[in-house]
């Protein structure tokens, strides 16, 4: 028997529901002749059997997780760039209204929201070990020392913001810490990160990869907001990356959570989002997309088709290394991101090509392993279908289009 697996917040035991076994990390892309080197670990997922949040049985020991050159870039999706345009100017109309407004953000990338920021002229700062952008950037980890040094050269944070990142601290304690001692006495913690509600409804179990070690509920946040001491003020849905959830925490007694958050705590309930057997019937579901995917891509070949992959996604490790999905079957996957030309995908080692080579010749179909971006790369990619080519998805299910 292996020993129990712990709450990552709350210590109790998590009960696990499904296991995608042996996975490399989602971001590794290997060089063609480093093969021999990949980290594996067992990729797991499990819910707390007290506070109902849904986490990674197995965390990846943090050095190897989020290291320099790591290859992801938001600013490469024109939606992207708008959304964070969007969140910065929404901030700068509600939250950055005083005399000397001051931002802070956990895990800037690209550092389109704080650019933003900067251009009105408001105070500024990202905070993330290994930030390499064009803001102003704390070389740490968000915790209670680096919040101290923060809050004595800048002075308090009115907002401190993070997407994508917040769900992927495995110790969120030292979080909550340094929220206490930055965060101004009305100032707000913005978070947003995949919703557990989206992913289960769209059975987008590609989501759940060793970078994602939460899979937040509002039920779950409002649990470890009032934990810390905090109280979760406001939730909004957002459209973006298959679906999320903009969670608005504030300090204790300082702000009256906005009629949302009981709503969609209702919804929860009602769907019995986090009961065993809701969790256990999508698991089912993975398994039948799986089944359905590999058979499609297997049909195709043996008509004698062509097949690419397009976008070489994090969230694609999951589904290439579940399936058994390697060059075989899928030669190549084309992506705009340079630092993975030339690589190799993690686990299944399809060869990473840039963009370009998508339209050199066109395959018959391909698999958008970027699916969240949709619609985006079918507007710029408009002439593959137009010259015949079909798109196969398999978010919500397994079609071609
Ligand atoms: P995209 C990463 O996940 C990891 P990934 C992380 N854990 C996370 O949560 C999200 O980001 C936010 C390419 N592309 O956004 C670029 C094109 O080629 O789905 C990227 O490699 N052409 C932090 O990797 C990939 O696709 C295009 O037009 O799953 C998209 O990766 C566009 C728009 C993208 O995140
Ligand atoms: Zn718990």
């Amino acid at each position: 028997m292996p020993a129990m697996s712990r709450c990552r917040v709350c210590q109790h035991a998590l009960l696990e529901f499904f296991d995608f076994e042996r996975q490399p990390l989602s971001s590794a892309f290997v060089a063609p002749d480093g093969t021999d080197d990949e980290f594996f670990f067992r990729l797991a997922v499990g819910m707390c059997e007290s506070c109902a949040l849904v986490q990674l049985i197995e965390s990846v020991p943090p050095e190897l997780a989020h290291h320099e050159g790591y290859p992801y870039h938001s600013a490469g999706s024109s939606v992207m760039t708008k959304h964070f345009e969007e969140t910065a100017r929404r901030f700068i109309e509600t939250e950055l209204t005083g005399p000397d407004p001051f931002v802070v953000e956990i895990g800037a990338n690209d550092g389109v929201l704080l650019h933003t920021c900067g251009e009105a002229g408001i105070r500024h700062l990202a905070v993330e070990p290994s930030g390499a952008g064009t803001v102003r950037v704390h070389r740490a980890f968000f915790d209670a020392a680096s919040a101290a040094a923060i809050l004595a050269t800048d002075g308090p944070a009115d907002v401190v913001y993070s997407a994508n990142t917040i769900c992927s601290v495995p110790d969120l304690r030292p979080v909550f810490e340094g929220l206490d001692v930055l965060l101004a006495s009305d100032g707000v913690f913005v978070f947003e990160d995949p919703y557990l509600g989206e992913i289960l409804e769209r059975t987008a179990f590609d989501q759940i990869y060793d970078e994602h070690v939460f899979f937040f509920t509002v039920r779950a946040v409002q649990a470890l907001a009032e934990r810390f001491g905090f109280v979760l003020a406001d939730v909004e849905r957002l459209p973006v990356h298959g679906g999320q959830i903009r969670y608005t925490v504030a300090r204790a007694g300082r702000r009256t959570p906005t009629p949302a958050v009981a709503e969609l705590l209702a919804e929860e309930r009602e769907l019995g989002l986090t009961d065993m057997a809701t969790l256990e019937a999508f698991g089912r579901k993975i398994q039948g997309i799986r089944t359905e995917l590999v058979a499609l891509l297997h049909r195709l070949r043996a008509e004698g088709h062509t097949i690419a992959a397009y976008g070489a996604t994090a969230k694609s490790s999951t589904i290439a290394n579940y399936c058994g999905i390697g060059p075989d079957l899928v030669p190549y996957v084309c992506d705009t991101t340079p630092a993975k030309h030339g690589r190799l995908t993690p686990g299944s080692h399809i060869p990473v090509r840039p963009a370009a080579v998508f339209a050199d010749p066109y395959p018959d179909y391909a698999l958008l392993f970027a699916w969240n971006h949709a619609e985006e790369i079918m507007a710029k990619e408009r002439a593959f279908r137009e010259a015949g080519g079909r798109w196969i998805l398999y978010v919500p299910h397994v079609h071609v289009v």
